[in-house]
């Protein structure tokens, strides 16, 4: 395929300017600038994409329509006409202390450390066990692990990169633990990068003060959940198993007589059966929430993420937080159409390529904090028309990643960017000579379930982690503390819960809470309608993503600067 002749003439400008700018670095922004330019530009910021919450612990606070809509939604269970009181008395499929509803790295390593600690641990998964975010992140995990950086100065970069919004206890458990996780990963079996005297090859990533990002090529996540999910799987033999079952998502969670979480009912996808689990202890680790498509905004999340652990988790009661953010990857791919919105991994900017307009100029410092990043390149392709617009419409700017390999000499993109590598030559486009065209892509909830550093919740018994919890990162994410607070955060949560199971006798699950939501639902004059937990993406609707997108986005924006 190529590119069209259309675009290879603004390629050409791209080239004409390389040598001038491979010894040009472009400057930051200062804090004022950042701040302008995420107000006026980042999509959290278009007020028309937000609404109130009218029911539930989160009631009165801000959220995108999407997600509104979900935590609003009429539970699936009574949508489908199931009586409550007979699925409470079903005899239960299975009984646990830990019931893990999730395959990600984060519920794989809670399981791990659940099981450790003595908790009998059942894993349930929507989709199959390791169809996680985990696996889509590509670029690397944060830890400060060498000798010229420390957690103090990597709690500053998180904090800073969070816009000071962020939970300093749990930023405080994220650094602390980091180096304890990358030696943890590594002795089950990771194959993180390595320099030749065999210390770790580290590069930075947007917003960081120091090198510290370990990566397994492009591919760390894959690498990681290759090693977890092997991990959980050869332990199923111990005396003290871990059970895994798939294709079985939770659909509601039970309480107990003291409004204890008691277990969950779960859903057989292949037979549409409802499955009742009675545990002691339940960790939601179910991820984010990308398919919900914001916006009208592509993600580069797995086909599961559609937020249903915030879903749960909200109607027992417990407390959001930071569910009025979003984070837009700047590089989804632009182009081709084929591959809209897939990451193109934050690693070829941490490696040297810089970003371009379709006049070839650098506009922005390659490695500001995404959301700044993701904002100024909307900035460059509405406001100031520089972007390049393919021929169905899509907007982007140039990667210019062939500069890494005259920067850092030949055959690097080879060895450090595989998967790019091969994702992007499917469609004849060789990274090592041709830049590449991208644009925002939705990428991770920065908010979610409100924890402790234990990774507990204010519902005694129930513990989240990963992406489903909320907190740790404020207002924006650091590329790579990702796939550090699932293991984190998964292993505060399967130690918890673990600890926790042992001193709990069982009572009676029931879903009486579903009664009480109905009425609040009522009270506050809901509709019936949509039905939550979503499960699974609708892409039966006739408008395609790239149109949805456009007018929400650009009418919006273009209002926006007029009034600012
Ligand atoms: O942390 C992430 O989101 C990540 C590693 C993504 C990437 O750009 O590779």
């Amino acid at each position: 395929m190529s590119y069209p002749a259309e675009m290879k003439e603004s390629i050409a400008k791209v080239e004409a300017s390389r040598p001038a700018r491979q010894h040009q670095a472009f400057p930051k922004l200062d804090p004022q600038e950042r701040e302008d330019i995420l107000r006026t530009y980042h999509p959290d910021y278009i007020s028309g994409a937000f609404r109130e919450i009218r029911v539930g612990p989160n009631k009165g606070d801000r959220a995108p329509h999407e997600l509104a809509n979900a935590l609003e939604a009429e539970p699936l269970l009574i949508r489908d006409g199931f009586s409550l009181k007979k699925i409470v008395q079903q005899e239960p499929d299975a009984k646990c202390d830990v019931l893990v509803i999730g395959g990600g790295g984060a519920g794989a390593s809670a399981a791990l450390l659940a099981q450790e600690n003595g908790a009998e641990v059942l894993i349930s998964t929507k989709l199959r066990f390791g169809d996680a975010n985990t696996m889509m992140a590509q670029g690397g995990i944060q830890a400060a692990d060498k000798d010229n950086d420390s957690p103090a100065l990597h709690y500053l970069d998180v904090m800073g990169g969070g816009a000071f919004a962020c939970d300093p206890d749990l930023v405080e458990a994220l650094v602390m633990d980091a180096p304890k996780v990358i030696a943890w990963l590594e002795s089950l079996g990771v194959m993180f990068d390595k320099e030749p005297d065999g210390t770790m090859r580290t590069i930075h990533g947007g917003g960081t003060s120091r090198k510290r990002m370990h990566a397994a090529r492009d591919y760390t996540g894959a690498e990681i959940m290759r090693v977890l999910r092997d991990e959980v799987r050869s332990r199923a033999g111990e005396p003290i198993p871990i059970r895994v079952w798939e294709f079985r998502p939770a659909v509601e969670l039970l309480l107990d007589e003291k409004n204890r979480i008691a277990g969950a009912v779960l859903k057989d996808l292949d037979t549409s059966r409802l499955m009742i689990v009675h545990a002691r202890a339940v960790i939601i680790a179910s991820g984010g929430s990308g398919r919900l498509h914001y916006q009208g905004f592509p993600t580069t999340n797995h086909y599961g993420a559609t937020g249903d652990g915030l879903v749960l988790a909200y109607r027992v009661g417990a407390r959001l937080s930071f569910i009025d953010t979003m984070q837009y990857h700047p590089t989804g791919a632009a182009y081709p159409e084929q591959i809209l919105g897939q990451l193109v991994t934050e690693k070829v900017r941490g490696l040297g390529a810089q970003v371009c307009n379709a006049d070839g100029e650098q506009f922005v410092y390659p490695l500001e904090t995404r959301d700044v990043e993701a904002a100024a390149f909307i900035r460059e392709c509405t406001e100031r028309s520089k972007g390049v617009v393919t021929s169905t419409g899509q907007m982007g700017v140039w990667l210019d990643a062939p500069l890494i390999d005259l920067l850092r000499g030949p055959g690097t993109i080879a060895a450090e960017l595989p998967a790019m590598v091969r994702q992007f030559n499917r469609f004849g486009i060789d990274l090592a000579h041709e830049p590449i065209l991208v644009y925002p892509t939705l990428h991770y909830q920065n908010g979610g379930v409100s924890i402790r550093p234990d990774a507990g919740t204010s519902i005694p018994g129930l513990f989240v982690a990963g992406e489903a919890s909320g907190g740790i990162h404020g207002r924006n994410r650091l590329m790579g503390n990702s796939l550090l607070d699932i293991c984190v955060f998964g292993r505060r949560a399967g130690m918890a819960a673990a600890l926790l199971a042992k001193d709990i006798a069982p009572g009676n699950p029931h879903l009486a809470h579903l009664d009480e939501w109905e009425h609040l639902r009522r009270e506050a004059g809901l509709e019936e309608g949509q039905a939550s937990p979503i499960l699974l993406p609708d892409y039966t609707r006739k408008t395609s993503l790239v149109l949805l997108r456009h007018p929400s986005i650009e009418e919006e924006v273009a209002g926006h600067f007029k009034s600012n």
